[in-house]
C-alpha cells in the first residue's frame, strides 16, 4: 500500500505541532525519548501504545531500557514520513 510522503513544509508543520520530537538526520523519521518513574510506568505506556498501534495498523520502532523508552516513527509504505506518523505522535502524546 503506498502512502503520500510528507513534503518539507508538511514536515516542518508536524515538528511545530510536536516540539518534543526531533527529525532524524536522514529526514525520514521522527524520534522522541521518554523517561518514566520506573519500569512499570514505562511498560504501561508501551502497552497503551502497542494496543493503539495494532488497532490502527501503524507500528512504532522502539526500544526500552528500564524506565526509558525511545520511539521512532516512520512509514515504511511511504519510505519516509506520512500523516500516519503525525497521527501516531498525536495519539502517543495523549498516552504519556
Ligand atoms: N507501520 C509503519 N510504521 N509503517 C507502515 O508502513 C506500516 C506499519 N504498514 N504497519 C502497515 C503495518 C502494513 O505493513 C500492513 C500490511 O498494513
Amino acid at each position: 500500500m503506498s502512502v503520500h510522503r510528507l513534503s518539507d513544509s508538511e514536515i516542518a508543520a508536524m515538528l511545530a505541532e510536536f516540539p518534543d520530537w526531533i527529525l532524524r538526520d536522514d529526514g525520514l523519521a521522527i524520534e522522541r525519548d521518554f523517561k518514566f518513574g520506573d519500569f512499570n510506568a514505562a511498560f504501561g505506556f508501551m502497552t497503551r501504545v502497542a494496543l493503539y498501534a495494532d488497532k490502527v495498523d501503524h507500528h512504532p520502532e522502539w526500544s526500552n531500557v528500564y524506565n526509558r523508552v525511545h520511539i521512532t516513527l516512520t512509514t515504511h509504505d511511504a519510505d519516509g514520513l506520512s500523516t500516519r506518523d503525525a497521527a501516531m505522535a498525536r495519539a502517543i502524546e495523549g498516552m504519556i
